[in-house]
């Protein structure tokens, strides 16, 4: 029997079977998407994670993979009764070179991040999720984070990765495949592919040194100058970081971490700048006379990142939220906010992102639009794509959005392709990324 052979493999410490002891794993950290598994399997090796995998496949089981379980979008909790493999356990770390780090999928990308400054270099992805986000989780889903604009989103980062394939088939280096092997070209494609083309061991992820001098305003920004002031915080050589949010997301963190919120105004933009001479003078020059609070320290610029970074905790102490990660143009900023109020009538609507240009160049926001109460999920999916957006943006499709992934990805035709060949048996994440 299946379950027995998977004990064979892990132990029986590592296979979970108790409802108690699975609880935690089927449940998605916002509360939102619950599921059951027959079983929590926890390799703690490569090894172990390709005999797991060769047994599910050759018994015909559907797995999820879950690292973190930090995910919003349903993608890695099993709701559809698929046996759950944890990569938790698969958490090695070693800085290969000053610009290389070697992470097992488990890491946690707080544990990358120390592991890169014992070295003296820095990783370029950063999210508030720090301390639970896996490297592995991060991959799938693309991860962009807080310095995007900086470093663009974890595909860019991703330098090789080891994958384990549907059948059990472990692959130490996707760079060094063959050309005749059936997944040469899967590096291109692994970061956003959600765990549906093979499952990340490890990952080859570029480190780097950050600029000494740090400068962090947040500005207040009145709707009509926004966009004018992103585009210049933007062409600043020095710029980390773009952060957007409102007056009603500052009033929260603020009560939520015992402050007083240091501005109000249509929008605040919280941009940290880095670089060899001080970066603050630059970025005077573009807040000029609008109101701002600027530091030029690590720990007075982490004092305002507070009032950033608690949003996600924050919300959730309201109820369980919708949550919406969406991409809207520069121009459609200012709508975005009173077109979902307006899809949500009764609801809380709470609105914060990430400001960047994408890599063709267009200035585009990755926004997490967060609805506690009612809220019609396809009429705030309509308002985005009418205002020229995409419904799915740095936390992927999952479950969530799987009928609506066609307009939000262009290229599932080329992953369906991919998947058919690696796992035509559809054992890996069934349930996520396609439509149905
Ligand atoms: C962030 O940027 C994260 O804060 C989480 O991507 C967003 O909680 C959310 O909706
Ligand atoms: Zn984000």
């Amino acid at each position: 029997m299946l379950i027995n052979d998977l004990i064979a493999v892990v132990g029986l410490d590592h296979c979970l079977t108790d409802p108690d002891l699975r609880a935690g794993y089927e449940v998605d950290w916002t509360g939102r998407y619950r599921g059951q598994t027959p079983a929590v399997v926890r390799p703690g090796s490569v090894e172990e994670l390709s005999a797991v995998l060769a047994l599910c496949h050759a018994a015909h089981q559907p797995v999820v993979v879950q690292g973190g379980n930090t995910g919003m979008v349903g993608g890695s909790v099993p709701l559809a009764k698929e046996l759950l493999i944890s990569v938790a356990r698969l958490g090695n770390l070693q800085v290969v070179s000053p610009t290389k780090l070697r992470a097992g999928a488990g890491a946690t990308l707080a544990r990358v991040q120390d592991a890169a400054l014992a070295a003296g270099a820095s990783f370029g992805v950063d999210t508030a999720a720090r301390d639970s986000a896996t490297i592995g989780g991060m991959i799938a889903t693309n991860a962009g984070g807080m310095n995007v604009v900086r470093f663009g989103p974890m595909g860019d980062q991703l330098l090789d990765a080891g994958v384990v394939l549907a059948d059990g088939e472990y692959i130490p280096s996707l760079r060094d495949t063959r050309p005749d092997h059936r997944a040469f070209g899967l590096i291109d494609h692994l970061a956003g592919s959600e765990g549906v083309l093979a499952v990340v061991a490890h990952a080859t992820l570029a480190i780097g040194t950050d600029p000494p001098q740090v400068a962090v305003a947040m500005i207040e920004v009145p709707a009509g100058r926004l966009q004018r002031l992103i585009q210049a915080v933007e062409e600043l050589p020095s710029v980390y970081a773009i952060e957007l949010f409102g007056a009603r997301e500052v009033e929260l963190t603020a009560a939520a971490i015992g402050r007083t919120a240091p501005l109000t105004g249509d929008w605040l933009v919280l941009v940290e700048c880095r670089s060899a001479e001080d970066p603050a003078v630059s970025l005077g020059q573009v807040v000029g006379e609008l109101p701002a609070v600027v530091a030029t320290n690590q720990t007075a610029g982490g004092e305002l990142w507070l009032f950033r970074e608690a949003l996600t905790e924050a919300v959730s102490r309201l109820g369980v939220p919708h949550k919406f990660d969406v991409r809207v143009p520069h121009d459609a900023l200012n709508q975005l906010r009173p077109r979902v109020e307006a899809a949500a009538p009764g609801g809380t609507v709470f609105v914060w992102g990430h400001a960047f240009s994408n890599r063709y160049g267009h200035p585009t926001a990755n926004l997490h639009v967060n609805v506690v109460g009612r809220v019609d999920d396809e009429g705030v999916f309509d308002v985005v794509e009418d205002l020229g957006g995409s419904i799915a943006a740095e936390h992927g499709i999952g479950t969530a959005k799987r009928h609506r992934a066609t307009r939000a990805r262009g290229d599932l035709v080329e992953l369906r392709e991919i998947k058919d060949r690696l796992d035509p048996a559809g054992i890996l994440n069934p349930n996520v990324l396609f439509p149905v």
